[in-house]
């Protein structure tokens, strides 16, 4: 089918106003978040029910038009943008975002697969619920790129990643046929579970259409602390002795360095320092629980006070208010927006044992910065989760796409090296997209990606659910 046969054909399915083709038009959608991949493509197409999606993929197979789901695409891996020079189309779920239910008595939610995460938020908290999964990019970010990501974000650390949250998942798979899986069931053990194989799969084996979630109690009232200290592996002490001063009541658990701090007070307007004094280590930490507010903020207080005692830490400040909460939130969640604006950086999002993460901080920023002349690690994120973002920022004199182009696969190669060394993954958190591919095959067991492999041919044989993502090529020549 030639091109034009096949975008009459979409026309039909969706109508004038569910496509585009002109360049303008798909141009904010065919580059990446971080702005590393421009792809190319035949047309944005934005169906508006699971029908229309489901003939969408019956004519692209026919047609062998490779095809791109995409949802907010604030991806970090280039995973919901075309590569380069395929024949493709992307598919926006943007027009699918309705939330069709909410069961406050299940503590369940049902929405589509374009539903913005603050959306729902937002809808479970209306009925008293909770829906405990957030990040920076909330306000863009789809269920549907939630699942394919198997997002973490700022409350893993007791509620598990999105997988964990993802109760029942409704998809198109590659032949056109629908998964209707979207059970609110707590037990299930019918065998092989497809909703948590579709859970991470970034888009290559199906096409989510929507998603029940499981929903928590509300806990209107917190306690949101920003703390200075001197080490990474004072840090942790910390969250050991918050954990036993208040129980699992510890939500979040970030760790942000001065040189995070400075980038985000140089880049984005209206933000101040929370603490007087520079430390080169900062944590932000939320508490939640059901019980009394001031029990909750008295338990913080007297955990701190004991952190100060013992010399873990060197000063805190807890939030007086909700405003002054957000104001220390927002330092976190701009990390990467401070970070883009200020210049390229190599990027890695690494796990390691919770335990070994505060030594791995420390040797492999010494390692990578005698290595690399003139680099500066700025290693942020979930300390609490054993994930931290150790981002390589280019040398402060020079060109620094230049040195991302040239230095930047070295750096990443030697960061992964470390981070495997220890027992870690190259991929904590943001999966493995078109960025990771080739790392991701150098490192990884051959049993784990021949399994990878059979897994994508059995359910997508035709290879037209986004190829060039998280599945390398049998040839690792052959990989981006
Ligand atoms: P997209 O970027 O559009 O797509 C992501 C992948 O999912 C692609 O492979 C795409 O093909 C696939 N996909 C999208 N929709 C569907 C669908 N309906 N069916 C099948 N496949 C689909 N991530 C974290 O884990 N933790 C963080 O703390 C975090 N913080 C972030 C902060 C900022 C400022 C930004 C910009 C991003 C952050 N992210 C974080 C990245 C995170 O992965 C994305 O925000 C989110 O998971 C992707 O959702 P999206 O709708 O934008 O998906
Ligand atoms: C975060 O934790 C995100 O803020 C983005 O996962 C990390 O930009 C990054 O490296
Ligand atoms: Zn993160």
């Amino acid at each position: 089918m030639d091109d034009r046969s096949f975008l009459d054909g979409l026309t039909d399915i969706v109508g004038p106003s569910g496509i585009a083709t002109a360049a303008a038009d798909l141009a904010p959608w065919l580059t990446d978040w971080r702005e590393r991949v421009t792809g190319d493509a035949l047309a944005l197409v934005s169906p508006k029910n699971v029908g229309q999606v489901q003939a969408i993929v019956r004519l692209a197979s026919e047609a062998g038009v490779v095809i791109v789901p995409q949802g907010g695409n604030t991806g970090m891996v280039a995973g919901g943008v075309p590569c380069p020079g395929d024949r493709a189309i992307l598919l926006s779920l943007r027009k699918m975002n309705a939330i069709r239910s909410i069961d406050a008595a299940d503590n369940s939610l049902t929405a589509e697969a374009g539903a913005i995460l603050s959306n729902v938020h937002a809808a479970a908290e209306e009925h008293g619920r909770r829906f405990p999964l957030s990040l920076g990019a909330k306000d863009s970010a789809t269920i549907g790129g939630l699942i394919a990501t198997n997002a973490g974000g700022t409350q893993v650390l007791r509620f598990g990643s999105m997988r964990n949250l993802t109760l029942g998942v409704e998809a198109v798979l590659p032949d056109g046929s629908l998964f209707e899986g979207l059970s609110t069931l707590r037990k299930d053990n019918r065998g092989y579970d497809l909703r948590q194989l579709l859970a991470g799969s970034e888009g290559t084996l199906g096409i989510i259409t929507a998603a029940s979630l499981k929903l928590i109690p509300a806990a209107p009232h917190r306690t949101v602390a920003w703390i200075g200290l001197g080490s990474a592996s004072d840090a942790l002490a910390l969250l050991r002795l918050l954990e036993s001063e208040v129980g699992d009541a510890v939500e979040s658990f970030e760790l942000v360095p001065q040189a995070a701090l400075e980038l985000v007070l140089k880049h984005i307007p209206g933000t101040r320092a929370p603490l007087a004094g520079e430390h080169r280590w900062n944590v932000l930490t939320e508490l939640r629980s059901a019980s009394d507010p001031e029990d909750l903020r008295s338990q913080c207080e007297s955990g701190l006070a004991g952190a100060l005692d013992q010399g873990l830490i060197a000063d805190a400040v807890i939030a007086e208010s909700e405003g002054q909460a957000e104001a220390f939130w927002k330092i976190r969640e701009v990390i990467s927006e401070a970070e883009r604006a200020d210049g390229r950086a190599a990027k890695h999002d690494v796990s390691v044992p919770v335990s070994a993460m505060p030594r791995f901080i420390e040797d492999a920023t010494q390692a990578v910065e005698d290595r690399f002349a003139g680099t500066r690690v700025v290693a942020f994120g979930h300390l609490g989760d054993g994930n931290v973002h150790f981002n390589v920022r280019a040398p402060a004199s020079g060109d620094d796409a230049k040195w991302l182009a040239e230095t930047g696969p070295q750096v990443s190669s030697f960061v992964h090296d470390l981070t495997h060394g220890v027992g870690g993954s190259l991929s904590a958190e943001h999966g493995i997209g078109q960025l990771k591919l080739s790392e991701f095959a150098r490192v990884t067991d051959p049993t784990l990606l021949s399994a990878l492999r059979a897994i994508k041919q059995a359910l997508d044989p035709r290879g037209i659910m986004n190829p060039g993502k998280l599945v390398p090529l049998a040839n690792p020549d052959d990989n981006p």
